[in-house]
This record gives structure tokens, sequence and C-alpha cells, in this order.
């Protein structure tokens, strides 16, 4: 990351980096902050920060040191991508990253974020930089006015990314968030999909509904996937859903549904323009489509077993995995981002993938995350995250959670079954 402080660094790096894991890039941040923080404790006065404290300097450079000492570990380990997420405004201290990168062999890419909307940088300070370690015992006027003294320092040595000086680095400028752009020599895939998500998201207000259909008619018969009516009380939850949309009174909302009628049907009292997207379908079971948990342990008992081991990547015969769900569910994903008001109404499995984007949980969690029939999801954006409100609407329905069972199996699939759908290996 490059840039003066309260330009959504941070925010940029958190976001980027739960997006990666969620389409399976395995990603942390390195925020050099908390590693100063460790060193010289909370409630640094701006000072620190002066371009001329060579003492401070000295520890600030160590705080950098200690944390690329860190991405070394984490990409020698599991890690495939670190952000690293400091101020970096030097071009001396940029030199420190890309001879550490050169040393490592490691492909380093720039993020920089420019921006002189002084509502943005305020929104920005208020919104995250008061409530900071860095201002655990100040006042919010004292802490602000230190913070804009603190940004300033950082301005007295800023180096901008320079289409010349930097021609032959990788890397983003992002001028006032969605204004402009200078990409340079962007090489391979995930530094394109990293440009193009940065291209994609926003930081206007909105929020993003999220509910299953209403209860379906195989829902009450205890079976999985198929494309039945909505029961009665399903039915009545298309009224309960249209009225409760009606008291959010929200601006310009979209209603996207996946092709199955019962999102249609859900759908259809909103008053709302409605979209359909295939995308949205529900995970295809397969050879399993259509029967009952039950049934599936009887006739396909080895299946049922394995996909209890490991829910998130086991794939039904003849269907999906919740893997191949969340790639189907990335392009969902990147229009909700460039989207501002949107109730999705979509289905079990596919309502825990979206919901594990948004809140960040991982592939363990995602399959088990509760989505129960009935109940609706609210998101709305705050500093860095999301937040959560559920909203059960007072219409009975069945509950199709299955529990992680308490055993997890340990077995291995027979050979003459695993040819044909094999999991697609990264
Ligand atoms: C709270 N934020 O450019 Cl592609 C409030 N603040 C605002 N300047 C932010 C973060 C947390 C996010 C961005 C930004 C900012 C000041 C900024 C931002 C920048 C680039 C992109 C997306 C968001
Ligand atoms: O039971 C409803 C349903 O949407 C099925 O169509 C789908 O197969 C299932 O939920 C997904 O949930 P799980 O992954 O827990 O079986």
């Amino acid at each position: 990351m490059v840039g003066l402080p309260a330009r959504g660094k941070t925010y940029i790096a958190k976001k980027l980096t739960r997006y990666l894991n969620w389409v399976g890039v395995i990603t942390k941040v390195f925020n050099v902050g908390e590693y100063r923080r460790k060193l010289v404790g909370p409630n640094t006065p701006h000072d620190f920060f002066k371009h001329d404290n060579t003492e401070a300097q000295k520890i600030r450079k160590e705080c950098a040191l200690a944390a690329l000492i860190d991405v070394a570990e984490w990409l020698e380990g599991d890690g495939e991508i670190a952000v690293f997420d400091a101020t970096n405004t030097t071009r001396e201290r940029r030199k420190v990253i890309i001879d550490f990168c050169e040393k490592h062999c490691y492909k380093p890419f720039f993020i920089e974020s420019i921006c002189d909307d002084p509502e943005i940088v305020q929104s920005n300070v208020t919104e995250v930089k008061l409530t900071s370690p860095d201002y655990q015992q100040v006042n919010k006027e004292e802490a602000m006015n230190d913070f804009l003294q603190r940004i300033e320092h950082y301005k007295d040595a800023y180096e901008p990314l320079d289409d010349e000086l930097d021609h032959d680095l990788s890397f983003i400028k992002i001028i006032n968030v969605r204004d402009r752009y200078l990409v340079n020599k962007v090489t391979g895939h995930l530094q394109s999909r990293v440009v193009y998500y940065l291209m994609n998201i926003h930081i206007m207000p909105r929020t993003i509904y999220l509910t299953r259909h209403g209860e379906s008619m195989l829902n009450v018969e205890g079976k999985i996937g198929g494309n039945s009516d909505l029961s009665e009380r399903g039915e009545l939850y298309a009224k309960g859903l249209a009225d409760y949309m009606e008291t959010q009174s929200i601006t310009d909302l979209k209603v996207w549904t996946s092709r199955m009628k019962r999102t249609a049907q859900t759908a259809a009292e909103i008053n709302a323009p409605i979209e359909q997207w295939k995308a949205l379908d529900e995970l295809d079971a397969g050879v399993c489509d259509g029967m009952s948990y039950e049934q599936i342990q009887a006739e396909y008992p080895e299946e049922f077993a394995l996909r209890d081991q490991d829910k998130y990547h086991y794939r039904y015969p003849m269907g999906e995995s919740y893997q191949d769900l969340v790639a189907r569910l990335e392009p969902v994903i990147m229009e909700l981002e460039r989207q501002k008001n949107v109730l999705v109404v979509c289905h079990q499995g596919v309502m825990r993938c979206l919901l594990a984007y948004f809140l960040d949980k991982n592939s363990n969690e995602l399959p088990y995350l509760r989505c129960p029939l009935h109940t609706v999801i609210k998101l709305t954006p705050v500093a860095y995250g999301c937040r959560v409100e559920t909203i059960p609407l007072p219409i009975e329905a069945v509950d199709t959670h299955r529990e992680k069972p308490k055993v997890i199996p340990n077995i291995k699939r027979e050979k003459h079954l695993s040819g044909g759908h094999s999991h697609a290996g990264r």
C-alpha cells in the first residue's frame, strides 16, 4: 500500500484480502502501525511522525523490517499473497520493499490511494482514526487535531508513485476513489484480478439485504434441490417480505433472484425492479437432487460421509461443491460491489457463500453458516467491515439446517467412484 494517512489504505488492504481469501487465494494483511504500537505503545503524539525526528524514524524503519520478516515467513509457508499495509510514502522506503521482494523472488504490486476530497478524508478520520488505539486517552477534538498534524508531517516527505520515475514498477494509482486510475505494468492473472476488483468497489453508503426464498413444497417434505413452488407459508413470507421492504423505504432498490420458481415467487410482490441470475441458482446436488438427507445416507452412504468429512470441497456426483458455488458467485459479488441498494433472494447454499464474503468467514465455517428460512439479513458497511442485523419475520417455516456432525468421518473414496468428478485442484 502507498499513501498518506487516512486515504483508505487499511480499508483497501482488508477488503481486498477478504475478497482474495473468499476466492481461494490465501492472503494476509501486515499492518506496520500494529508493530509500532507493540514497540512504542499507543497514544503516540504527532511529533513522532515528523520527517526530521531521526530517533523515531529509526524505530519506524525497525517496525517495517519486523513486519517484512513476518511477510517472508508467511509467504514461505501457506501464504500466497501478503498485503503490506503501511504508508510507504517515500521512494527510499519503497526501495526497501522492492529489494526485499527481489531477494525472495516475490512480485511486488503497489496500490496507491490519492485523495484530496476533504469530505472523504474527514469521514475516514472520524470513522476509523479517532477510535484507534492511538487515541485511547484523548478527547475527539484533540485527537482530530493531532491526526491532521500527523498527516501534514507525512506530506513533507511524500513522493507519490511517478509515471516516469516508477515506470518499471507494477502499480495502480487510485485517485479519489473512483475518479481516475493510473495502471502500470500489470503482470499476470492475479494482478489483473486485483486491478479489476479495485476498479469496481466504492464507498457510498448503501444496504444489502439477503434472504432465502419462502418455504417451498420440497422444504416441507425435507427434500433438497428441485424446482418446487412455495408452500402456503412460503406465500405468506412473500407478502411479509414485500411489506418489510416497504417499511425500509429504500430509494432505488433492486431485487435479484435466481432462475428458480421459489425465488421469483418470493420476490413477486416487492415494489422494485427484479432481475434473474442463473448464477444465483441453488447448489446443484447432482444425483442427490430431490432426495432427503436420510435417503442420501441410505442410498449413497459413502457420498454422505465424504460430504460430512469436507463439506466445502465435497462435490455431489454430477453436481457441485461449495467451492464450485463460490466460483459461480464471483460475478455476483463483483456486481454487488458496483451496485447500491440490493435485495438478493436466493437459497441456503448460495446465501452462505454470499454471507461468508461479507462477514469474512473461512471455508470451514462457510457451509455451516446459519441462514434460516423467513429471515432477512441486513448488511450495512461500517468502518472496515459490515454491520449485520438479522430480521426474522413472524411466519413459521421448517428448519433446513443440518448441523456439522459431532464425529467427523475419516474415510477414503473408493477408487472406482472417484473418476469423472475429481475435485479441481489449484
Ligand atoms: C472509512 N476510505 O480514498 Cl478503490 C472511511 N478514505 C473511508 N480516502 C475510507 C475507509 C474507512 C476508503 C477509501 C478512501 C477512504 C479516504 C480514500 C478508498 C480508496 C480507494 C478505493 C476504495 C476506497
Ligand atoms: O434444503 C434446502 C437447500 O437449499 C437444498 O436445495 C440444498 O441442497 C441445501 O439446502 C444446501 O444446504 P446443505 O449444504 O447444508 O445441504
